[in-house]
């Protein structure tokens, strides 16, 4: 018998790189059809505090600086997305982070451009999760 797995809530981006080439559409699509359901979302920039607050970890690596001028070089579409083993099953359905080693169907392999712009973000565990989603919505978006 297939194992519950428990219902998580995680925090899935669109990329500036996806949002210019209008992928919004398809790229929300490919996760609703994988069972994810958009339980909060916001359209438009974020602030370069918010990406470095939300980048934090890799705060001082070669590419930060980069980093935060792509994310902020246009608009993203931030969501929260739940489903059952949400974590763990976005990261799976999303791929490794340069587009050239992610697997075949996943939304990097099939959108992404490079390692940098590599259209999406997807919590990397339920901690960042809680703490992605907290800092994008609020507290009570972590609430079921
Ligand atoms: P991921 O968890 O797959 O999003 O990847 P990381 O947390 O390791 O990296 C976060 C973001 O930094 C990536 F999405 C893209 C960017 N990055 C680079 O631009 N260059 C690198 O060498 C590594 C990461």
């Amino acid at each position: 018998m297939k194992e519950e797995l428990p219902l998580e809530r995680t925090l899935f981006i669109v990329k500036p790189d996806a949002v210019e080439r209008n992928l919004i559409g398809k790229i929300l699509a490919h996760v609703e059809d994988r069972g994810f359901r958009i339980v909060e979302a916001r359209l438009g920039p974020i602030a370069r505090e918010e990406a470095e607050r939300f980048y934090a970890e890799h705060r001082g690596k070669p590419f930060f600086l980069d980093l935060l001028d792509y994310m902020t070089s246009g608009p993203v579409m931030l969501t929260c997305l739940e489903r059952e083993g949400a974590v763990r099953g976005l990261r799976e359905v999303v791929g490794a982070t340069d587009p050239k080693e992610a697997a075949p169907g996943t939304v990097r392999q099939l959108f992404g451009l490079s390692k940098q712009m590599n259209s999406v973000h997807a919590s990397d565990s339920p901690a960042s999760a809680s703490r992605e989603v907290e800092l994008f919505f609020g507290a009570q978006a972590l609430a079921r």
